[in-house]
């Protein structure tokens, strides 16, 4: 079944998806300063889209470790003009949020699916995306982005992930948001140690709720850096395509990567190597 974002319906059945990373924000783990001024944003967008990103994934406030909530009119003004202006040439946007309202305003300019790392708690989100009947990203993750890093601690991390998107996905569905709109997300990273990030990327296969497409970011992550030696996280592409491709192995439909050409390429040879998805490529 396609994944039902808005007007656009994803071919998730017949390729791993790859959402391409533009993030308009000073401080991002990995690139924050590159995009800041809208006109970089956008330019760096319809790159991405030129690579092969099948969407795009606008973001306005860092949830890297330790990173400080971003006041809303300072969201709104960096993610709007850069989603309206991306959404004008066709592209699907995502807009990465955990607020209402940029949620509502990115889907007036033009967004088809709201990512929201925090699954739908914030009152009001819920609504907004049931009546714009995006496509809905719930992600998991322990805590808040200020504190997540200091000592996460699971029961069984993959059963305890597992839940909490079995219940965040009956809630969208009461919600009125159609079942074919939401994909799952266990958090890499978010509140998670290396262990903790292992375990549900080895065990990905188990979190695949019934009918919903599942998304895994990796891309630069601080898990990698530990695992390969690599301080810097702008050189941590050839660790990202590693895991991702053992992720679509493992039951990846989306990856959410800020290096789109060589995950797409990587992509393609996953998908014919796992044999999951219909193709064609
Ligand atoms: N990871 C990041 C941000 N948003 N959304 C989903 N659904 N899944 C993820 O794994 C995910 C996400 C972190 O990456 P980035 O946006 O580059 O960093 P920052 O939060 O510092 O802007």
């Amino acid at each position: 079944m396609p994944w039902r974002c808005g007007a656009h319906a994803l071919p998730v059945e017949a390729r791993t998806l790859v959402m391409g990373v533009v993030n308009v924000t000073p401080d991002s783990f990995s690139d924050g300063g590159h995009w800041l001024r809208p006109e970089d944003a956008i330019a760096h967008g319809l790159a991405l889209a030129r690579e092969g990103a099948d969407l795009l994934d606008v973001g306005g406030e860092s949830t890297r470790p330790g990173a400080q909530p971003v006041p809303e009119a300072e969201e709104l003004r960096r993610v709007v003009p850069v989603v309206a202006a991306l959404a004008r040439e066709g592209l699907v946007v995502s807009v990465d949020t955990r607020k209402p309202g940029v949620a509502r305003a990115a889907l007036e300019a033009g967004a088809s699916v709201v990512n929201d790392v925090a699954a739908l708690q914030a009152p009001g989100m819920a609504q907004a995306c049931a009546a714009a009947r995006c496509g809905v990203v719930l992600m998991h993750m322990q805590g808040q982005p200020e504190d997540m890093q200091r000592a996460p601690r699971y029961a069984d991390v993959v059963r305890d992930v597992g839940a909490f998107l079995g219940e965040r996905a009956a809630f969208a569905e009461k919600a009125g948001i159609a079942r074919d709109a939401v994909a799952l997300d266990p958090g890499i990273g978010f509140g998670k140690s290396l262990e903790h990030n292992l375990a549900l990327l080895r065990e990905l296969a188990s979190l695949r709720g019934p009918g919903y497409p599942l998304l895994v970011g990796v891309s630069r992550k601080a898990f990698l850096g530990t695992l390969a030696g690599i301080p810097d996280p702008t050189r941590r592409v050839s660790a990202g395509l590693a895991a991702t491709a053992l992720a679509i192995a493992r039951g990846a439909d989306i990856v959410r990567t800020h290096d789109v050409r060589a995950t797409v390429e990587a992509a393609r040879v996953a998908d014919a190597l796992a044999g999951r998805k219909g193709g064609p490529a």
